[in-house]
Parts: structure tokens; C-alpha cells; sequence
């Protein structure tokens, strides 16, 4: 191995992109013209990553089966790793054995920014918030460039963000198990609740991967937590000295810390920590454009970050009124025969179901199950049981959610035309039929997105529905 510059990201470094999805293929895009070198590898048969392999050799990038890494790894100086892909996964293992440090595409895109960061975290409500940070900061009449996460990777973003700028990153605890500096300006975790169990050993551990968020922050940062959260709340650890940067709590009553707090649960009010100490009404909560308690709580935390920056509270109210759901959460797709359909597809764990169903004051017919990632159904067995007339369930998990499913009917059914159809027979005017599956895609779709769609395209197949001419 030529000896390492620990990451400079300049020509002295040479680098390996372990994963070619979409931070894998933004970092060869980012690196190949800054570094002495980059060459790529990914555990999928070529067949599957046929166009990223496309896409290397029309950039002239080496792609290095994982079969031959061990004598590609001799010029490797730095290697930036995708988060689908675990620390503790073989092929990782090798190059850290061989000396390379391993870095996650967010700590290299924060080694090439120049603007501060604002980054968010949480296990349910990140890209929702991502996404208002970034509309509170342009209400304010700040240039954005919002990434991670959410979709658009990091490192295209920081590579072109100026210095003026404000870069608005969604980061997962994939994401953060492998940065080393990374030093947002401000940090933001909603939430902690169990999901991703599939990689993490315990809570704990998924916790402490969510923590290094603020790991690196000091004097002049800032820290946003949800105190609501019993294991946001603990973050400052057992003597309160864990985060090193100022902090700022929300929560949905006063406390004596909170500096965002919800009045009567109908007002969210501004406590400034110094300066004049007279309460300031920011918003209604009837004025959120959002469905849902939990999104009081995604607005509070976006509210919170940008007050922590120091951004008008003016702007901040115009940014809120004018912000629109985005897809696939708690999304409006139909009304047929007086029910209320509802795409929630983006509702991936367990907690985010009992999210979406405290949101209704209607009965629920409620479509769940997928792909399972180790997580306990408990929980939402007992809030679905209270809250929905009927079950419909499909996908693998199937068979664990309605065990926990007591006095709701519940069917099976074989796709999701099936469960849409069956959905509406249970339905009666005024229910919502609502998809919030609780549990990864990838058994029966593409993405979360992809069902969403089919969700959608069902019903909208109940309206219109296609009539066969023989
Ligand atoms: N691969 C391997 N070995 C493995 C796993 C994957 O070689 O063990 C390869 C695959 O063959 C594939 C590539 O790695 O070619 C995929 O990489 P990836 O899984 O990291 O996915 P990307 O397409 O790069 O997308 C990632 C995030 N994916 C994950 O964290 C799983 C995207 O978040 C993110 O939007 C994107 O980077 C841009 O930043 C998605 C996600 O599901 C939405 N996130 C989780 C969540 O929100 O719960 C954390
Ligand atoms: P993430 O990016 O963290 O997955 P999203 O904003 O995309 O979060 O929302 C995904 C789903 O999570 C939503 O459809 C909703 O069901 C649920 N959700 C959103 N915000 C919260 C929250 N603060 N607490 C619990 N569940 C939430």
C-alpha cells in the first residue's frame, strides 16, 4: 500500500468505492477528477449493476471484481464505503486489514465542504424534516443544497456547495458508523426507535451509531434533541457531558430546558435561552401542513434548527405554511365511495405505523406487512389493535403482525391489487384506508416508493376500473 495521506482527498490519494448504487457511483463521479486515482468494486453478479459498470468504463474507472480486490488494494491509499454495506462485512474487513481506513461517503463529503452543515437524523420523520430545514433556510432567502439520505447523495452537494451556502443533510446510522470528522454545525435527531435490528445487535448499538452526529461538535455548533424521546433525551449521557456543543430541546410540554415547547398542544412557542425571556408564539399547530402529531414533532425539530441558526422568525413561519407533504407519507391518493385512501408506504418500521394510525380519528382499514429487519411488532400490535376495524396483510411478515393483531380483522392477501380490493369491501364511507406496511419493501417490490405506487395504482384502478371488451 503506498503510504496514506489519512484521507486528503487530493491527488495523493488513491482511492477504492466499495458499492456502486447511488453513493457509491456520486463518489467515483466526485473523486475521479480530484484524486491521483479511483477504482470501484461491488459484491452484486455484473449482470445486476450492469449500468454502473457502463458508467465506469465511459469514465475510464477500473471496476475490481471482489475476487482480485487483494492486489488492486496495493495502490489504495483510502476507501469510501456505501452504507447498504456493513462495517463488518468481509470484503470491508480486507481492506481494513491491509491499513486503509475506511470512510463512509458523508465523511468524505464533509472533508470536501466548504459551507456548514446542518445534519439530521432520527429513525422516522428525517427526510420529511430534511426537507423543511431546507424550506425554512430558502424562506429566509439562504441558498441550500439539501442531500443524503434523502436520495441525492451527500458528496455531489458538498463538492459544489460555496462557502455562503448551507448544505441540509438527511444521515442515517449507516451513514454515520464510519465518519470520522465529520462536524456538522447544527445536528438534529427526532427520534430513536427500533428499526434496522437486522444490522444491530441491540438498541444500543443502533443508538450509539445515531449519536456520532454530534461526536465531533463543540464551542460554536449547536445539538437539536426531542425530549419527548427517552433515548434522544439520554444522549447527554448519565453526567451531562457527552455532547460538547450548545443544546437546544422540543418537546410537546414546557420544561425547564426546553427552548421549543407546544402550549396547551395547540400553540408551538419559542423559549429564547438568553436575551429577553419572554415566550414567543411561533405557529398553531392548526396551521401545520402536515397530518399528525408525529409531523408537530418533524416541524419543532426543523423550527428548533433554524432558530438555532439564527434565521427570522418570520421566514420560519412562511417556510412552515407553504411546505407540502412529500410522497408516500401519510399521502392523500383518493376518495371512493365515501373512504379516504392513503399512501404511507414510506412507514418502513413498527414505529412509524403507530405514528400514522394515532393520526386518523376515523376507523382504520389498514394494509401492512413486507419485509421484517429484526424488529419486536408488539407494540403496534397493541396500537393497531385499538385503532383499526380490519388487517389486511401481506408479504413475509405477515404471519408475526397478525399474531400480535387482537379483536381487528385481519386477511391475508397475495399482492397488493389483492389487498387493495379486499380493502375496500371492508371499507365504509367515512374509514381511511391506509398502506402503512411497518416493514421494508424488497420481499414483494423495488422500494418503498414502488409500492407506494402499485398502492396507488390500485385504487386509483377502483375508480377507473378497466373494462375487458371480448
Ligand atoms: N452492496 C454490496 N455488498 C453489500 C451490500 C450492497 O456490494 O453487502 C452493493 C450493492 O450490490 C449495490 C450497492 O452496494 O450495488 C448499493 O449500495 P447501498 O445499499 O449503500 O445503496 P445506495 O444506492 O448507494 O443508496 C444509499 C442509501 N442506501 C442505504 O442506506 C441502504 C440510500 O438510502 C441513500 O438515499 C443513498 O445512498 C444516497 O445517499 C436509502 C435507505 O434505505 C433510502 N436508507 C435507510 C433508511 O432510510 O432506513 C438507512
Ligand atoms: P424517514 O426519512 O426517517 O424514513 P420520512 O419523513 O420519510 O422519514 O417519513 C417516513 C414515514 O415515517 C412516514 O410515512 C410516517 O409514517 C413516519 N414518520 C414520519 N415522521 C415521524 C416521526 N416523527 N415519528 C414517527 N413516525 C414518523
Amino acid at each position: 500500500m503506498i503510504e496514506s495521506t489519512s484521507g486528503r482527498f487530493d491527488r495523493t490519494d488513491h482511492a477504492l468505492v466499495i458499492g456502486l448504487g447511488l453513493s457509491g457511483r456520486a463518489s467515483v463521479e466526485v473523486l475521479r477528477s480530484r484524486l491521483g486515482s479511483v477504482v470501484a468494486t461491488d459484491e452484486a453478479p455484473p449482470d445486476k449493476i450492469a449500468e454502473a459498470l457502463d458508467e465506469l468504463r465511459t469514465a475510464g474507472v477500473a471496476f475490481v471484481p471482489p475476487d482480485v480486490l487483494d492486489a488492486a488494494l496495493e495502490h489504495v491509499t483510502v476507501a469510501v464505503l456505501s452504507p447498504g454495506i456493513a462495517l463488518n462485512n468481509p470484503l470491508v474487513r480486507r481492506v481494513q486489514a491491509k491499513g486503509i481506513p475506511v470512510f463512509s461517503e458523508v465523511e468524505v463529503a464533509y472533508r470536501l465542504c466548504r459551507a456548514p452543515i446542518v445534519a439530521v437524523t432520527g429513525t422516522k420523520g428525517k427526510t420529511t424534516t430534511t426537507a423543511l430545514v431546507g424550506a425554512l433556510f430558502t424562506a429566509a432567502g439562504r441558498k441550500v443544497r439539501v442531500g443524503g439520505n434523502i436520495g441525492n447523495a451527500l458528496i455531489r452537494e458538498t463538492a459544489q456547495a460555496d462557502a455562503d451556502d448551507w448544505v441540509i443533510a438527511e444521515v442515517s446510522s449507516f451513514q454515520l458508523e464510519s465518519i470520522r470528522s465529520f462536524k456538522p454545525r447544527i445536528s438534529l435527531i427526532l427520534n430513536i426507535t427500533p428499526d434496522h435490528l437486522d444490522r444491530y445487535h441491540s438498541m444500543e448499538e443502533y443508538a450509539e451509531a445515531k449519536f456520532r452526529i454530534f461526536a465531533n461538535q463543540g464551542p460554536g455548533d449547536a445539538f437539536v434533541g426531542n425530549l419527548d424521546d427517552p433515548i434522544v433525551a439520554a444522549a447527554p449521557g448519565e453526567d451531562g457531558n457527552r455532547i460538547k456543543t450548545r443544546t437546544y430541546w422540543f418537546a410537546g410540554e414546557p420544561h425547564r430546558n426546553t427552548t421549543l415547547y407546544l402550549r396547551n398542544g395547540t400553540t408551538i412557542v419559542y423559549a429564547p435561552p438568553t436575551g429577553d425571556p419572554r415566550p414567543i408564539d411561533i405557529l398553531g399547530v392548526d396551521e401545520v401542513p402536515l397530518l399528525g402529531r408525529h409531523n408537530v414533532e418533524n416541524v419543532m425539530g426543523a423550527v428548533l434548527v433554524a432558530l438555532a441558526a439564527g434565521l427570522p422568525i418570520e421566514a420560519i413561519r412562511e417556510g412552515v405554511r407553504g411546505f407540502r407533504p412529500l410522497g408516500h407519507r401519510l399521502e392523500p391518493v383518493a376518495e371512493i365511495e365515501g373512504a379516504r385512501y392513503v399512501d404511507d408506504s414510506k412507514a418502513t418500521n413498527p414505529g412509524s405505523v403507530i405514528a400514522a394510525m394515532r393520526a386518523f380519528d376515523r376507523p382504520i382499514v389498514l394494509i401492512a406487512g413486507g419485509k421484517a429487519k429484526g424488529t419486536d411488532f408488539a407494540e403496534m400490535g397493541k396500537v393497531v389493535s385499538s385503532r383499526a376495524k380490519a388487517v389486511v396483510l401481506i408479504g413475509e411478515a405477515a404471519g408475526d403482525i397478525a399474531a400480535v393483531v387482537k379483536r381487528a380483522k385481519v386477511e391475508h392477501a397475495s399482492s397488493m391489487e389483492d389487498a387493495v380490493a379486499r380493502a375496500r369491501d371492508l371499507a365504509e364511507p367515512g374509514d381511511v384506508v391506509l398502506l402503512s406496511p411497518g416493514c421494508a419493501s424488497f420481499d414483494m417490490f423495488q422500494s418503498a416508493e414502488h409500492r407506494g405506487e402499485v398502492f396507488a395504482n390500485a385504487v386509483r384502478a377502483l375508480q377507473n376500473p378497466v373494462v375487458h371488451v371480448r
